[in-house]
């Protein structure tokens, strides 16, 4: 089994001509939500919504708050470019300037341009869905007068088919999902609107959908509340105007954010599930911040659910600074958890804390998966730690179990601030292997990260 697993993760390190090494959530610095995915000119870009904590003077201190949008591009999903302000509710004519109502956008390309839809309120008051137009990706992007006739609601989906038609799919007003054909100008319906037939099982708010292609087959996807929280989940269909069969969920709902939204994209060859998660903010769920994971298809073309993660996609480098914190597996919560480097400030990150409590006698455990050692040898491992002094232990490095071959053993005398320690590589290890970190003895350690030198 362990085996087989290797296998799979050296297939997909050959897949994956670029390294990708993203961890969760992707965009520090800024909170990112809604994040619609898509492969222009051979890079990925997102179009999230933006989260910003209430400003002075909104009208919904408690809900979202959301002035503008960003493009973020990257290659390896790890390193990601912030192209700017897009599109700026203080800049659209048809905008309420004030409404902080810049809800989930989506983007395509047409014949030649890129085409950006995000909903808004209008002045009035009521919800419309705009169209912004740029020659490249990353903007600039000219903003309609008026936003597209017709079309009221939120959280637009642009879905071009194989032969060109383009069609836009959105949560229109009563909590029902519709869809309809544009015209080749993209800024107006060339359709009747049809209440999208889905045959979800169940009621529950629906909203966020998005539509993909494979093996000539629509998949129509949304969050939808089916009890507490928002589950991601898809149908499949032979027309984009369906109707769609019901398959199931792509992704649970989560108790700590009530919404999800999401998008699937195709980058290299390997199939990725964007989503969000208020990572950064753990007071309320109005802050959030966009995820990446593997999104795998069952042979008849079912998808198989995600659990998310905090380890995110791709093959970090055994050379780079390794947040153990972005785990993949972790042991008993009471010995082993994961808090933020800095509580006033969440973007400064994550580390992990060992704590030897009762004469604990079990391994105490955290593991990342997906380490590329390389081909060279390795002469050093260090670990970025705090110990308290009277806290003096060591700290292991595990290859690919908890019990697995030792890696290095670095004593950590206890300094009472953050240090360096490192020892040298016992054992030399090539190609990509799932790193187990261990503190058998000690007392109380903090690990900001791990690197191979
Ligand atoms: O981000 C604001 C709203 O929350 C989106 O439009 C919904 O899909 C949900 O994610």
């Amino acid at each position: 089994m362990k085996l087989f697993k290797n296998l799979c993760i050296a297939a997909l390190a050959a897949l994956i001509a670029v390294p990708a090494f993203a961890e969760n959530p992707l965009i520090s610095g800024a909170f990112s939500a809604d994040p619609s995915a898509h492969v222009f000119n051979g890079k990925i870009y997102v179009f999230p919504s933006h989260d910003i904590p209430a400003p002075p003077g909104s009208r919904n201190k408690r809900g979202f708050n959301m002035p503008d949008y960003h493009v973020y591009s990257s290659e390896n999903l790890f390193d990601w470019t912030d192209h700017g302000v897009i599109v700026d509710q203080e800049k659209v004519p048809w905008v309420d300037g004030k409404s902080y109502s810049m809800w989930a956008p989506d983007c395509n390309f047409k014949n030649g341009k890129y085409y950006f839809y995000f909903p808004a309120h209008q002045k009035d008051g009521r919800n419309a869905i705009g169209v912004a137009i740029a020659d490249n990706p990353e903007g600039p992007y000219v903003p309609q007068e008026k936003p597209i006739p017709g079309v009221n609601g939120i959280d637009p989906c642009i879905f071009i088919d194989d032969d060109g038609t383009p069609y836009l799919t959105w949560q229109a007003q009563g909590n029902v999902l519709v869809v309809a054909r544009l015209k080749d100008n993209m800024v107006e319906l060339d359709s009747e609107i049809v209440t999208v037939n889905h045959n979800v099982p169940r009621n529950g708010l629906k909203e966020g959908p998005f539509m993909f292609k494979r093996n000539g087959k629509y998949y129509y996807s949304f969050p939808w509340c089916e009890r507490q929280t928002e589950c991601i989940c898809y149908c499949m269909g032979d027309s984009p105007m369906g109707p769609f069969e019901y398959k199931g969920k792509i992704m649970e709902q989560n108790t700590d954010c009530w919404t999800n939204h999401h998008s699937v994209v195709e980058y290299k060859g390997q199939w990725y599930f964007f989503y969000h998660h208020n990572d950064y903010c753990r007071e309320h769920d109005v802050n959030r911040s966009i995820c990446a994971e593997y999104l795998t298809f069952n042979e008849d073309g079912t998808i198989q659910q995600i659990t998310p993660t905090q380890r995110g996609v791709g093959i970090t480098p055994a050379t780079n600074k390794i947040q153990i914190d972005r785990y993949s597996a972790i042991g008993d919560s009471n010995h082993v958890w994961v808090e933020y480097n800095r509580t006033e400030n969440p973007f400064a990150g994550w580390k992990t804390v060992f704590r030897n409590k009762d004469n604990y006698r079990r391994p105490i455990w955290i593991e990342y998966d997906r380490v590329d050692f390389g081909e060279k040898d390795l002469s050093t491992a260090i670990v970025h730690v705090f110990a308290r002094v009277g806290g003096s232990g060591t700290i292991e490095f595990h290859a690919d179990a908890v019990d697995g071959e030792l890696i290095a053993k670095i004593p950590i005398v206890a300094k009472d601030e953050w240090q360096d320690a490192s020892a040298a590589v016992l054992k030399q290890l090539k190609g990509v292997h799932n790193l187990f970190v261990t503190m058998p003895d000690g007392v109380l350690m903090h690990v900001d990260w791990v690197q191979f030198k």
